[in-house]
């Protein structure tokens, strides 16, 4: 990662994503969020410079960003500003962490983000900004879908489709060959063993339709 980086959102995801940083040698210039009460403030001495319009001071061709809105349930925040700033011709790079395993065969678009412990199997494909996060199983052959969250703990095994904009929620296990839909939210220690439909919400164990 050679050109400078600056770090979207100063929240608790982005403590996260500066811990891989700084371990591999960023350039980091600093974070911006929509709180501008934050501005002058550092994490990890890392300083906060303000809101988004920070970025626009900066030709696209002179920095990197790096997407650090997570998500607890939508991930709409998470892809807004990553389709936002993309059309503006800004550049998302990978964030992974020393510890993370991944097979030689997995594919990987842009902005990706693979957080501490996670392992990712041979011929699992993950799309642009999605949040792979600590302690992540990816088995065999997956297909994880743009700007899916993969909470801590989830475990996918193989063969599983995960589509555009879901939430996985914390610990969440998905058997092999289920299909989940896009913009799906699976509760937090769900077991999915069967397809869920585009825009549904799930839980419990097997996981059941809810109406939230
Ligand atoms: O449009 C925005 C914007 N909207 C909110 N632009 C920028 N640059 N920043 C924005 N924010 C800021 O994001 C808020 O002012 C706040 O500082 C930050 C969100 O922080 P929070 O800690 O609430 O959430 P998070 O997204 O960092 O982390 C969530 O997702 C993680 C994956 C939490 O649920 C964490 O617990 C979770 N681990």
């Amino acid at each position: 990662m050679n050109r400078p980086v600056i770090v979207i959102g100063a929240g608790g995801h982005s403590h996260v994503l500066l811990d891989v940083l700084l371990v591999s040698g960023a350039q980091l210039l600093g974070l911006v969020d929509a709180n501008t009460d934050l501005a002058g403030e550092a994490i990890r001495g890392v300083p906060i410079l303000g809101d988004d319009g920070i970025i626009y001071g900066y030709d696209p061709d002179n920095i990197v960003l790096v997407n650090g809105i997570g998500s607890s349930r939508s991930t709409d925040l998470r892809r807004s500003l990553y389709d936002r700033f993309v059309s503006e011709g800004y550049r998302f790079v990978n964030t992974i962490h020393p510890s993370a395993v991944i097979s030689s065969t997995v594919g990987l678009k842009a902005g990706v983000q693979i957080m501490a412990g996670a392992i990712l199997q041979p011929n699992a494909l993950i799309e642009e900004n999605v949040l792979v996060n600590t302690g992540v199983i990816i088995d065999h052959d997956c297909r994880i879908g743009a700007h899916v969250h993969l909470a801590p703990g989830v475990t996918l095994s193989g063969s599983v489709s995960v589509g555009a904009r879901s939430h996985i929620g914390t610990g969440a296990v998905v058997v092999q060959g289920v299909q989940i839909g896009s913009g799906v939210l699976v509760a937090a220690g769900a077991v999915v063993v069967h397809d869920v439909r585009d825009g549904q919400h799930v839980m419990g164990v097997p996981a059941r339709e809810v109406v939230l």
